[in-house]
């Protein structure tokens, strides 16, 4: 039985463990964030990062293995054989990035935003009112915190006004004392109603049903009632699950009877949403009970499958309430903004937890979420179903993803090419224990050239139908240096998160690209 590395280095430095083990127990207006941003990050502070490590951090492990993997396909993460060697790259392969804007808007007109869609930029929803928000509410930057992750849904569910300010986790380096002279615990989330300072989700959660009763009550049974009675067991039978995973997750020792206890538990739920009808949990309505489920229902596909080879969603077989259920919350608009995917999962939760266990079962899934099978993060791109390892419920639009992907590199290019150049930069001091959180890395200032061509070289092959031969585009009469862009542009691929940069079929494109780009730097120089 495997024991992953990332869990024992992260067990040596053991932030709390209290990230998720909760101590046992019309049109929108929005402020968007940059890519790669956060409130106090890279549109901000004009140092290419952020306070949580830039894209995604917890990707050490992740960024070894493509590492290692590189011989045979070619990768470009290795800089074997590129140290020194040049390349360049003509005006037709990397336009300016006006041309690439002008390009952009042709080809995918105006960004279409659609107001019931959470999006993880904005800074202050208001829902069509033009008074100020009564809620100000406090969550991470990397919507890595699942307790915040509830009140978001809640806010956004109910369409309560509210403006947002992003706190850093603490395995990504202290708080700020504006927080934390409010916060002492430091814990999130939290919120502000009428100046009030609320924390303890299942208190907002409360908090929010009651001081809005003029939004639509996400939990309408009378109390004693037979619904409201279920809606407690369900929400108790939560816990259960919540505890049979995390001794499975974050333990080596008796996998076997980890497994199996977590999948009893399953099996619990899964007929429990049978028994309701579904595709709910309460039937038909949704309601704080699917809240309370979400954030963990999303973390244990991705993990299980991650770190123990077990596939839930999608699993086609021995749940089949839960998958009818996925698929019906990706049918609501706000989630369709909030969730994460699967390699931002794998990768936020070990900091969080204190680390997580292969099994050794996993090393074939775990290899597809990180991209280092050769595929997975490969063009070209076969598009996403319901059967993808990674379940994708809607239709996949590979050209709408594309657009996306290139929209949020266009919008804050120089930002995106200054953190990417982390990677053949300086590791920062101090360092803290997620794994490439790195917020006071410092970029290698004389490629970020090199990698601004490279990524206009990446935007120009997503707003292309055929991105071409890589290898082709790429020069071997040039300047830049190979081995330093292909670092940087590793680095960024590696720390793109969803949904705060993208969402996952964008990531997708985004990260194929990179992978493309690398490729044909490392053959032509
Ligand atoms: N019981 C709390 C648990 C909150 C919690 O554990 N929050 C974590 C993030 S998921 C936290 O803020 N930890 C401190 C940190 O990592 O900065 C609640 O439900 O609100």
């Amino acid at each position: 039985m495997a024991t992953s590395a990332r869990a024992s280095a992260i067990g040596t430095n053991r932030p709390s463990r209290s990230g998720l083990r909760e101590r046992r127990g019309g049109r929108r207006r929005t402020r968007p964030r940059a890519f790669l941003g956060n409130s106090n990050g890279v549109t901000e502070k004009d140092d290419g990062g952020d306070d949580d490590g830039g894209l995604l951090y917890g990707m050490l492990d992740a960024a070894r293995r493509a590492m290692a993997s590189v011989s045979g396909e070619g990768v470009g993460t290795s800089n074997a054989g590129s140290e020194g060697r040049r390349f360049g790259l003509d005006e037709t392969a990397a336009p300016t990035w006006e041309s690439l804007a002008e390009r952009c808007a042709r080809i995918g007109g105006e960004e279409d935003v659609d107001a019931d869609v959470a999006d993880a930029r904005a800074m202050e929803r208001l829902f069509g009112t033009t008074t100020a928000p009564r809620v100000k509410f406090y969550r991470d930057h990397a919507s890595w915190c699942p307790y915040s992750q509830k009140i978001w849904m809640q806010l956004e569910e109910k369409r309560i006004p509210y403006t947002l300010e992003k706190i850093n986790m603490r395995c990504y380096g202290p708080k700020p004392t504006s927080f934390t002279s409010k916060v002492p615990s430091g814990a999130l989330p939290v919120i502000e109603l009428d100046g009030r300072v609320i924390t303890e989700s299942s208190i907002i959660t409360q908090v929010l049903e009651e001081e809005f009763p003029e939004h639509e009550s996400l939990l309408p049974y009378a109390p004693g009632s037979p619904e409201a009675q279920r809606a407690t067991r369900l929400m108790r039978l939560e816990r259960a699950l919540f505890s049979s995973w995390m001794q499975w997750i974050t333990s080596s020792w008796s996998d076997a009877s980890g497994q199996s206890s977590f999948s009893e538990v399953l099996d619990e739920v899964d007929a429990e949403l049978g028994a309701g009808g579904g595709p709910y949990f309460m039937g038909e309505e949704f309601t704080l009970v699917d809240i309370a489920y979400t954030p963990f229902l999303e973390r244990m596909a991705a993990s299980v499958l991650y770190f123990k080879g077990v596939k839930i969603e999608g699993n086609g077989g021995r749940w089949p309430h839960l998958d009818r259920w996925y698929a019906a919350m990706f049918t609501r608009k706000v989630y369709r903004g909030i969730k994460s995917d699967y390699y931002t999962t794998a990768h936020d939760l070990p900091p969080q937890l204190g680390g997580c266990a292969e099994n050794g079962d996993n090393v074939q899934a775990r290899d597809a979420i990180d991209g280092v099978d050769g595929t997975s993060w490969r063009l070209p791109l076969g598009p996403l179903d319901g059967t993808s390892l990674e379940p994708w419920w809607g239709e996949d639009d590979p050209k709408a993803a594309r657009i996306e992907a290139a929209r949020r590199i266009i919008g804050n290019h120089a930002n995106v090419a200054r953190f990417a150049a982390r990677g053949c930069g300086k590791e920062g001091r101090p360092a803290y224990s997620a794994p490439l959180s790195d917020p006071n890395a410092v970029p290698g200032e004389e490629h970020i050239p090199a990698v601004d061509a490279a990524l206009r070289m990446v935007v120009a092959a997503l707003l292309s139908d055929d991105a071409g031969d890589s290898a082709s585009i790429a020069t071997r009469e040039g300047s830049y240096d190979a081995a330093a862009t292909t670092r940087s542009l590793a680095y960024l691929r590696d720390r793109i998160g969803v949904p705060r940069d993208m969402s996952y079929p964008a990531a997708r494109q985004f990260r194929a690209h990179l992978n493309w780009a690398i490729d044909g730097i490392a053959r032509a120089s």
